[in-house]
């Protein structure tokens, strides 16, 4: 009996042990799997063993937000605010220089309330635990002090302070007298966190980002411009997918500060990060999978270059910036196909939120230095986009004379990370863009005369008309005479245009028989899609397609609802291209 007792007693402590050990296993398990990923991103020193658990937390300071609230004075809660006739001595002194209403900035709290703008479901959203730390650096040249300093007293008061380790604000020499001993006394005494570096010499934004990056220590890096504002919980989203996997690049939305009232506002509700073949920054739509989550992060083919989180790790193992970009321009890119190409991934963060000051105008003399923006770019496509690079020359054709300057660095590093080639990034990252933007520009679905069959001695005539006017119809005019008159193109863009002209046929009254009126074309369809059937030789307009009709008698055009009947609403159009209307759904946007 007792020795049976032994045993069953052995046998329950063996069997016990064995499910504390599976226990014990699975976690370490699962801890490994979480660990792995976030070694791979963060170098853990080996006298910092973190326990990285799934572990998902509620991040907000309800006390912060309690007392922001209850906030009230001029610009408090993002309202727009306006200088009193006193306070507006400086206003157009200060205006000069900035660019924005710094006047008025110096009359709001540098620690204001701004709006909770997040989509509702944010509030409710929870983030790891365990969240890697966090250098903010805020390059800056000459910014007004208090943009400046409500910078860094945003990102003081709505970070987690265990995670936000430092704040570097990189005074690229400014000339500025605040910019310097009385910066440093103000951090000393009132934001603890945030120290500035002095740089010695005048480096362009882009070094200035490398100098702060340089010196920052801990996990993450986060740039930002030096007149944002960040929101509530603004950090927990930015990290996380960070933690997950150090690879991953996370940008915040950026929100509008009005640059005269200091109004706090959104932009839009998120768009991806794209470029046209001139490099000016563009947006896409987000994908049908990124609406079904709106808190969710979606990726973004670029970055809009001043907001981002990145790990140090990372960063730097993709070189940081090329050095031999100078000023500012094209860095964007540049880090944004590297961090594709090589390996990595960028997401934008609709629960992370950050307003910018979008200036009225740029108050910076030209450094006179010549094309340097150009140089970058050329820099930029010479190194990451192979073939693609001629998209960009044929454009500006000027950038192949420009001397890049050497590039073996960049072009070793490509090497050595085995970054892939540019082709994988259009095709599989901006898959989209080239219908918004392609590479090369299409010729036209159709052009020439747009003639009535119904009233055959009838065309559509722009009559010379300007924006917001009424069109119609005119006899129709042989030969060379039409010009401008009675010759329209249906472009690449969807829109029918008249021809030379950057002017549209647009409908936007939803009433019948809405009238045809011209207006600047805008490229991004609404008011301004055309389709044209080639069988039933009807002119399509808008989603819920409308058809193009008229009144022979009055000469006047209107959209209606098509109708197979109707010879009203056949058209004749003198020159279509058949090869690109049997394509129409792969040239330009869909509807
Ligand atoms: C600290 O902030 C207060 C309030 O904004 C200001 O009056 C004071 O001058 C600051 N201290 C320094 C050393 O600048
Ligand atoms: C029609 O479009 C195709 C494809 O864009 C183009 O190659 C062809 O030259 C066009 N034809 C005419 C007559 O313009
Ligand atoms: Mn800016």
């Amino acid at each position: 009996m007792k020795r049976n007792l032994k045993t069953v007693f052995k046998f329950l402590l063996l069997s016990g042990t064995t499910v504390v050990f599976t226990v014990l296993l699975f976690r370490i398990f699962k801890i490994r799997s979480t660990f792995e990923s976030h070694e791979r991103g963060l170098p853990l020193e080996p006298s910092e063993v973190r326990i990285i658990s799934n572990e998902k937390i509620d991040w907000h300071d309800y006390d912060a937000i309690k007392r922001d609230s209850l906030r009230r004075g001029t610009g408090e809660q993002g309202k727009p605010a306006f200088l009193t006739a006193a306070e507006s001595d400086n206003y157009e002194k200060l205006y000069k220089v900035n660019g924005f209403n710094a006047a008025l900035s110096d009359q709001i709290a540098i620690d204001r309330a701004v709006p909770d703008i997040r989509h509702p479901g944010c509030k409710s959203k929870k983030y790891l635990k365990d969240l890697p730390t966090v250098s903010v650096v805020v390059p800056f040249h000459n910014e007004h002090w208090t943009t400046l300093l409500r910078t860094a007293a945003s990102v003081v008061n709505r970070s987690p302070p265990h995670l936000l380790k430092e704040v570097i604000l990189v005074d690229d020499c400014s000339t500025k007298e605040f910019s310097k001993k009385p910066l440093d006394d103000y951090l000393a005494a009132n934001l603890t966190k945030v120290r500035a570096i002095h740089l010695p010499e005048r480096s362009g934004l882009i070094r200035a980002r490398l100098a702060g990056a340089r010196v920052a220590t801990a996990d993450v890096l986060i740039f930002l411009d030096s007149h944002t504002e960040a929101n509530v919980n603004w950090l927990p989203p930015l990290l996380e997918p960070i933690a997950q996997d150090y690879k991953t690049c996370v940008c915040p939305f950026i929100d509008v500060i009005q640059y005269e009232t200091f109004e706090y506002r959104a932009q839009d509700e998120g768009a991806r990060g794209a470029f046209d073949w001139e490099f000016f920054y563009k947006r896409l739509p987000l994908l049908p999978e990124d609406l079904e989550h709106p808190t969710e992060p979606f990726k973004s083919p670029v970055m809009a270059g001043g907001l981002f989180a990145i790990s140090r790790k990372f960063f730097w193992e993709l070189g940081g910036y090329d050095e031999g970009l100078d000023i500012w321009g094209g860095e964007q890119y540049e880090l944004s196909f590297k961090i594709w190409q090589c390996g990595g991934l960028m997401v934008d963060a609709p629960c992370s939120r950050v307003g910018h000051i979008y200036r009225k105008y740029a108050p910076f003399p030209n450094p006179g230095k010549g094309d340097f923006v150009g140089r970058n770019y050329r820099r930029v496509a010479e190194v990451w986009m192979d073939e693609y690079a001629e998209y960009l020359y044929k454009r500006r054709p000027h950038y192949r004379d420009i001397d890049p300057g050497d590039l073996t660095k960049q072009k070793a590093l490509r090497e050595k990370l085995h970054c892939k080639p540019f082709k994988w990034f259009m095709e599989k990252v901006a898959f989209d863009l080239p219908l918004k933007y392609p590479p090369i520009e299409p010729g036209d679905f159709g052009v020439g005369e747009i003639r009535n069959l119904a009233a055959p001695e009838l065309c559509v005539d722009s009559g010379h008309k300007d924006r917001d006017q009424v069109i119609g119809l005119a006899e129709c005019v042989k030969g060379t005479n039409k010009n401008g008159e009675q010759n329209f193109a249906l472009t690449w863009h969807k829109d029918l245009r008249v021809k030379g002209k950057t002017l549209c046929l647009d409908v936007s009254d939803p009433n019948d028989k809405a009238d045809i009126v011209l207006y600047p074309c805008h490229g991004s369809q609404g008011n301004q899609y055309w389709r044209y059937d080639v069988e039933k030789q009807w002119f399509l307009h808008g989603g819920n397609p409308r058809c193009l009709d008229c009144d022979p008698g009055q000469r006047r055009l209107y959209v209606t609802k098509c109708d197979d009947q109707s010879k009203t609403q056949k058209w004749r159009f003198e020159n279509v291209n058949l090869t690109m209307i049997a394509d129409w759904e792969n040239v330009g946007v869909r509807f």
